[in-house]
């Protein structure tokens, strides 16, 4: 697939994915979830992490609200575009390479679901968010109700919707939906840095990291202490630990310091 509402382009072993339909402040119409499905079921070989950022003053403006109102779709069509969104979100939460989110101005509705499935979020100074879906009369559907509610809690995520209030970076920081928050235009700088320190991680500890924990989320504890068990003996195993552990052993490894 030619993409038209994504651009894609590696640096060294990062990825940077950009939405680029900054004229709808990037909203997301049926054709960019597909792109973002693809893009992400197939990254390239040699990507060990990925930056997710937007082009124009605004992250992503959630779903095309007049490709909605143009196609007027019957419950079963739009539970089929749910399931592409869900598709695509997972592709980026369980694809196994770390997802840094850069955030900047508006992050609403599909577009905080799209967030959400990042692994790190970056904001700068202008990003907020919000859940706006009542005041048009519909619901989340791109995985809101569980990527969103399990990072801010179900609680706020109930009290956003039902208010459609805007929430601010500095409350998105305590809360934890922001793990950065620079100034403004400095996000994806500060998410360009972070992907390329993960990226010298093991690509099987950061695997491990982005896949299991979020797993193991959904397990009971018995299965999800046997998944760590499992997780753990193939990553501690691997060839790459003993040539990173010899440089601890032989005190040329940097040191955990505050
Ligand atoms: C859009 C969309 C959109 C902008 N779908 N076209 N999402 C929302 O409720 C957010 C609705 N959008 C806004 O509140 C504002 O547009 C923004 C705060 C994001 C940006 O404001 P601003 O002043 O920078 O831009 P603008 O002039 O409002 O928008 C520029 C153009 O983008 C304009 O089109 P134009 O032809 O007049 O130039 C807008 O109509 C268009 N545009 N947002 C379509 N969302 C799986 S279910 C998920 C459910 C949801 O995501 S609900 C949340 C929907």
């Amino acid at each position: 697939m030619a993409f038209e509402t994504i651009e894609t382009r590696m640096e060294g072993a990062v990825a940077v994915v950009t939405l680029n339909r900054a004229e709808r402040r990037n909203a997301l119409d049926e054709r960019a979830v597909a792109e973002i499905e693809t893009y992400f079921a197939h990254p390239p070989a040699e990507t060990r992490a990925i930056v997710l950022a937007a082009k124009g003053p605004h992250f992503c403006a959630g779903l095309d609200l007049k490709e909605h109102y143009t196609k007027e779709r019957s419950p079963a069509e739009f539970m089929r575009v749910c399931q592409g969104w869900h598709r695509a979100f997972d592709r980026i939460q369980h694809g196994g390479i770390p997802v840094v989110a850069a955030l900047q101005g508006a992050v609403v509705g599909g577009g905080l679901e799209l967030a959400s499935a990042a692994h790190v979020r970056v904001g700068d100074r202008t990003t907020y968010f919000a859940l706006p879906e009542g005041q048009w009369g519909i619901f989340t559907g791109g995985g809101a109700t569980v990527r969103v509610a399990r990072i801010i809690t179900p609680n706020r995520m109930i009290e956003l919707m039902l208010t459609g209030r805007v929430m601010q970076c500095d409350e998105g920081m305590q809360i934890g939906l922001l793990n950065y928050l620079t100034e403004p235009g400095d996000a994806f700088e500060q998410a360009m840095s972070l992907a390329h320190k993960i990226a010298g991680n093991a690509a099987l500890s950061n695997y491990s990291i982005v896949s299991g924990i979020n797993k193991v989320w959904d397990m009971s504890a018995t299965d999800g202490l046997f998944t760590e068990s499992l997780l753990a003996a193939l990553v501690q195993t691997a060839p790459e630990v003993q040539h990173r552990l010899r440089e601890f052993v032989e005190k040329r490894a940097a040191k955990v310091a505050a």
